[in-house]
């Protein structure tokens, strides 16, 4: 099933509209500007990179919450077209690198994976299980939901009949989880969802958890593999220009330990770099975080220690 190899297209989505800092929109052009498709390139890929993607806008003014969701309108039909670029990225053979934003973009890039590689399986990897139906969110923020969409968990919403409840909970596996909401801990008991939380981290360490991960999603390693990394998966140490920071989290090498993994798989079809928000703390912060995404997607695309 693989695509026609090395190449990959870029997907600088600047959007916000998921949760309410400022700021994570401008996520994608500083790790752009920090010279991530050059270091693509000569890791062999060819980059296809057509600038940031424009999206509809919608002002708060005509897009009042649903329920308890916030921006529900603009998030829809943000992932909507999300879902369209990488969705036909994939279908003609190329890998699309989302760059974030918040993580509700992620209802798109997995909506687009699924389109074609409907046996794909999905690594997200998160201090948040981003699992919450609009029920269960206190929030309001969609960026704490794609998940549920993706399952078709919770009642359903007429604005977002397009995401198609493609995604299986035995396709799905956590990474790095440590804070989740208590309505999320009942759905990914209910639905026998895999998830090695910074416990198991601890307990196992990174290389068995890779190894139980994708035993759990991928017993023959054969099927597609979407990887989704919300940067605040990482100790706020590693990464701490991100909306959500959670103490205790993955380590520089445990995060990069993941992507390598994944990179020698061989069955990476699509990744998504989400959460860097370069407007949260100090400038030195600021470009550490923006180098850690950096480096993170690289290793999940072949940049190795030796
Ligand atoms: N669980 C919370 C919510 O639903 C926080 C989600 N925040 C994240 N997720 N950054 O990755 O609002
Ligand atoms: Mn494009
Ligand atoms: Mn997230
Ligand atoms: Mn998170």
């Amino acid at each position: 099933f693989l695509p026609n190899p090395k190449t990959i297209a870029v997907v600088g989505c600047p959007f916000s509209g998921g949760q309410s800092k400022l700021g994570v929109d401008k996520g994608p052009i500083h790790l752009v500007e920090a010279g991530l498709i050059t270091r693509l390139e000569e890791l062999g890929w060819k980059v296809i990179f057509d600038g940031h993607h424009q999206f509809e806008e919608i002002s708060t003014a005509s897009d009042p919450p649903i329920g308890k969701l916030k921006n529900p309108r603009l998030v829809s039909s943000v992932c909507e077209s999300v879902a369209d670029v990488v969705g036909t990225h994939v279908r003609n053979g190329q890998l699309p690198v989302t760059l974030g934003g918040d993580h509700s973009l992620a209802m798109g890039t997995i909506s687009g994976t699924l389109s074609s590689y409907p046996d794909a399986c999905v690594i997200w990897i998160d201090a948040h299980a981003d699992i919450n139906t609009a029920e269960t969110t206190s929030s309001g923020n969609i960026h704490g939901m794609p998940v549920s969409f993706l399952l078709g968990l919770g009642e359903k919403i007429p604005e977002y009949a397009w995401v198609k409840p493609l995604l299986r909970p035995e396709r799905l596996v956590y990474i790095g989880l440590r804070d989740l909401d208590a309505g999320e801990r009942r759905i990914l008991r209910e639905n026998n969802i895999k998830a090695f939380s910074m416990h198991e981290v601890d307990k196992y360490g990174i290389g068995r958890v890779m190894d139980m991960a994708l035993d759990h999603v991928n017993p023959n390693r054969d099927l597609p593999i979407h990887l989704s990394f919300d940067v605040d998966a990482l100790d706020p140490s590693v990464a701490p220009s991100t909306g959500t920071p959670v103490r205790g989290g993955l380590t520089f090498r445990e995060g990069h330990y993941i992507c390598e993994v994944i990179h020698e798989t061989g069955l990476l079809v699509a990744l998504d770099l989400m959460e860097v928000n370069p407007s949260l703390a100090d400038p030195e912060s600021v470009r550490q975080t923006v180098a850690v995404g950096c480096s993170l997607v690289c290793s999940a695309l072949g940049e190795t220690l030796l």
